[in-house]
């Protein structure tokens, strides 16, 4: 788990392009996060960790958190170096999407997704009728999110947040998520000591942060407590699906589709929405044949004019509020799809290609804004904002206008 964070971590400083790579931090859990380009602290909190505790104890018994509570929380609000260790670690580069995609969509991972989808899929069907989404769906989030619960994160959560709440580079988050993981505690889902999860605060076989628990884990065996941590997943599984649905998922509807573009394309195109009939009218058509899926759908090209396409219908949009990084949601949504038989991607990534440096992207949006291309911002996140400044000058240069960043768009720049 804790490699995948940080290397959704890494995908967010990258250049994705139609991509909206600013907000992924600590864990790909639905609730806003830390963003990972920010790196400036926290003012500084009280001299001590204790000192720190008594404070934190004021607030959260004002934020309705018992006496008895805290008494029986107490003695796991412990300091943890090893946490602040992995929270202050960063990385010059991005990673690629594709390394990503090769990483979180392996062989291993496809067969045993379906086999858990056999041996749940009682269960499964269930969730579906209740919430809309389907088993392969709710699976792929399983086996991304811990490996189908064999990467649940053994870090006990009390004293983590209480550690990124006291000295985190987002303190108040972190205070956030831990007076939510006190109400947990106080509504007796679990006890103090059998939460644990990853070392960033997330929890459970679909790894979701406290204030989600709260707002989307359900009872689905009804036992009474709503258990993401045991070894059955049904209340994880029902609880992702309650998410997503609460999102907007749409019953019966795709996440994606990825196209075969007609010769002479207009690439301009490129994040534009329209109904599928449309689509159909300018040529597009899916890469396993046959018809598009109806709905409204976004083209996008998320390795440039040179790698796969795909029409992202609205759930894609869904699955991207469980994480905004697009790496995480073609992910998720090309697992999903292998789950139920479907075959890899046509499109061939540009393995050549490699990620921007934090110093490089910040260059390329100065470069663009002194052109006249306002980027809004000169932050090294290139958001929807640079991405449309870059076909813009893509248009003006009579280049494709596809979005995509890489390191020969940065050299054409520097002409
Ligand atoms: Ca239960």
């Amino acid at each position: 788990m804790n490699c995948m964070i940080r290397l959704l971590v890494l995908i967010a400083a990258l250049a994705l392009p139609a991509c909206v790579a600013a907000n992924v931090g600590v864990s790909p859990r639905p609730e806003p996060r830390p963003a990972a380009s920010e790196t400036g602290r926290t003012a500084p909190g009280p001299a001590t960790f204790s000192d720190w505790l008594g404070s934190f104890e004021t607030r959260a018994r004002a934020a309705g958190i018992s006496a008895a509570t805290l008494e029986r929380a107490r003695p796991h609000l412990r300091y943890r170096s090893e946490t602040i260790s992995l929270d202050n670690r960063q990385s010059e580069f991005g990673a690629r999407i594709w390394d990503y995609l090769d990483s979180a969509v392996t062989s291993a991972r496809i067969s045993q997704g379906q086999s858990a989808m056999r041996q749940h899929a009682g269960t499964l069907s269930r969730i579906e009728s209740r919430y809309g989404v389907p088993p392969e769906v709710v699976v792929a989030i399983w086996g991304i999110e811990s490996s189908y619960g064999a990467n649940r994160g053994r870090t006990p959560t009390l004293a983590t947040l209480a550690t990124l709440a006291k000295d985190g580079r987002r303190g108040a988050f972190f205070e956030a998520e831990l007076i939510a993981a006190l109400e947990i505690v106080q509504a007796g889902d679990i006890s103090p000591q059998a939460m644990i999860g990853s070392w960033a605060g997330a929890f459970g076989h679909t790894q979701f942060m406290p204030t989600s628990f709260l707002r989307y884990a359900v009872d689905f065996t009804g036992n009474g407590r709503r258990d993401l941590w045991g070894d059955d997943p049904s209340d994880a599984l029902a609880s992702a699906a309650n998410y997503l649905s609460q999102r907007g998922w749409q019953r019966g509807q795709r996440w994606a589709v990825e196209l075969r573009l007609p010769e002479g394309f207009d690439l301009g195109l490129t994040g534009q929405r329209q109904s599928a009939d449309a689509w159909a009218r300018a040529g597009v058509t899916p890469a396993e044949g046959g018809r598009l899926p109806q709905g409204a759908a976004r083209l996008i090209l998320p390795g440039g004019a040179n790698g796969p396409a795909f029409l992202a219908y609205d759930n894609y949009d869904v699955l991207k509020e469980y994480n905004i990084s697009d790496a995480y949601v073609l992910a998720l949504g090309h697992l999903s799809d292998r789950l139920r038989g479907g075959a890899g991607l046509r499109g061939q990534w540009p393995r050549g290609d490699r990620a921007l440096t934090l110093a490089e992207r910040k260059e390329l949006q100065r470069r663009l804004n002194a052109m006249g291309h306002d980027t809004a911002g000169i932050d090294g996140r290139l958001g929807p904002a640079s991405v449309a400044a870059v076909q813009a000058w893509q248009r003006a240069n009579g280049l494709p206008p596809d979005g995509y960043i890489n390191a020969a768009l940065l050299a054409r720049l520097r002409e």
